[in-house]
């Protein structure tokens, strides 16, 4: 018995895993603590950020490992070939206002191959090359029903192709299943060697390399305007669609959807969800060495303003719900505004006000967009329209 005892209390010390649901969570403004984030614009060896030169060769290169290595794991950029196969296709989808083209996109490297079912509409109606927007599903295949025969609020495929956008999705299980045991039956088996790597690639960062082999196939596709290319998330698939912003600088526009913990929500604040419940319950989102801070957050060499920041200078919209605490939308906020001296290297004024607005008062217009709608937890229409909007409004300026 009090073997059982101690190897439970030396698993929970190794884990962190503490019986902590959703309910005990702190969502208690006054029981935050006090905290410091890290200086974004001060690299490890102490020198201050001035300018995008010193931004962009020194301090952005020394962030992306600091996450890599700390929180997501390794994001390798090779393989031995891809291949584009269009299975099926229908000039007249949606009632002869889209294209429908299905694209197999398949990725070889040692020795083995992950298939990456794209769906893809495009508006026939629209100039070509058209802008896209491209939706990490985290959630069941059939809320992006090719045959629209099933519609959902989650990827609300028609509005965007009647507001001239084109709308692809990709699913997570295709890149890792979202499983602690089976997350290895992916682009894992591309790259073994991450396994055993306590820095190695884990679920999420499976899923935003899977959202960049799309941008490898957009590149080829000449109906896809390749430089406009929005990569959405909600909530796991939100850390991922921010994390492939992060990455991969081709994404013009990050939209990270109620991303909370470990996506757009300060660490710091261990308000809602915690580094210590989140890696007990998904502990294949995120890799070995980021268990070290289970209820450890001050330990991190980043927080999340500094993943925010690493979008710069490309549009970014963060999103919260009114209920959906456990996502913490005034860490997010608050992880917004650390971003903005980042965005002011570039010489981009902030349009957020100095506390965070009131729910459905969305901040669209601005490189650093923000809203939290009133309601629960999800991805919704309210939601959509303003991506079509902030889409529209930055295209725009920079024509
Ligand atoms: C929750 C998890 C969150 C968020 C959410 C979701 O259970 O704690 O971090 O990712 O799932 O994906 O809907």
């Amino acid at each position: 018995m009090k073997r059982v005892i101690i190897g439970f209390v030396l698993m929970a010390s190794i884990y962190g895993v503490q019986a902590q649901d959703q309910k005990e969570a702190n969502y208690d403004e006054a029981k935050v603590p006090k905290y410091v984030l890290p200086d974004v614009l001060k690299t490890t060896s102490n020198v201050e950020v001035k300018n995008t030169r010193t931004w962009e060769n020194s301090r952005r290169p020394e962030l992306l490992k600091l996450f890599e290595n700390n929180i997501y794991g390794q994001m390798p950029k090779k393989y031995s070939s891809i291949k584009y196969t269009v299975t099926k296709e229908d000039a007249t989808a949606m009632n002869g206002k889209a294209k429908l083209k299905q694209v197999m996109i398949e990725v070889f490297n040692n020795n083995n191959s992950v298939r990456i079912n794209l769906i893809l509409f495009i508006p026939n109606a629209a100039n070509k090359p058209v802008p896209a927007f491209l939706l990490i599903n985290n959630r069941e295949r059939d809320n992006t029903d090719p045959t629209r025969t099933k519609k959902s609020e989650f990827w609300p495929a028609e509005m965007l192709v009647d507001s001239g956008y084109a709308i692809a999705a990709i699913h997570v299980s295709d890149l890792a299943p979202d499983d602690k045991e089976k997350y290895v039956e992916g682009v894992l088996q591309l790259y073994p060697e991450q396994l055993t790597a306590a820095n190695g690639m884990k679920a999420i960062s499976a899923w935003a390399w899977g959202a960049s082999r799309v941008m490898d196939y957009f590149a080829t596709d000449t109906d896809i305007d390749a430089k406009r290319v929005a990569v959405v998330g909600h909530s796991r698939g939100g850390k991922a669609s921010l994390l492939a912003a992060a990455e991969d600088q081709r994404f013009a526009l990050c939209i990270t959807n109620c991303s909370g913990n470990t996506g757009a929500a300060l660490a710091r604040r261990q308000f809602g969800e915690r580094i210590n419940r989140i890696n007990a319950t998904f502990p294949h989102w995120f890799n070995t060495n980021y268990k070290k801070y289970n209820n450890n957050e001050n330990a991190l060499p980043v927080d999340q303003h500094m993943l925010i920041s690493l979008v710069a200078p490309r549009p970014l919209y963060a999103t919260n719900a009114s209920k959906d605490l456990w996502a913490d939308p005034t860490g997010t906020f608050l992880a917004l505004k650390n971003a903005e001296k980042v965005y002011a290297l570039y010489g981009i004024k902030s349009n957020l006000p100095a506390n965070p607005p009131g729910v459905n008062q969305p901040i669209i217009y601005a490189s650093l967009a923000y809203h939290n709608r009133e309601g629960e937890h999800n991805l919704t229409a309210y939601d959509w329209s303003n991506f079509i909007r902030f889409a529209t409004y930055h295209y725009k300026k920079n024509k």
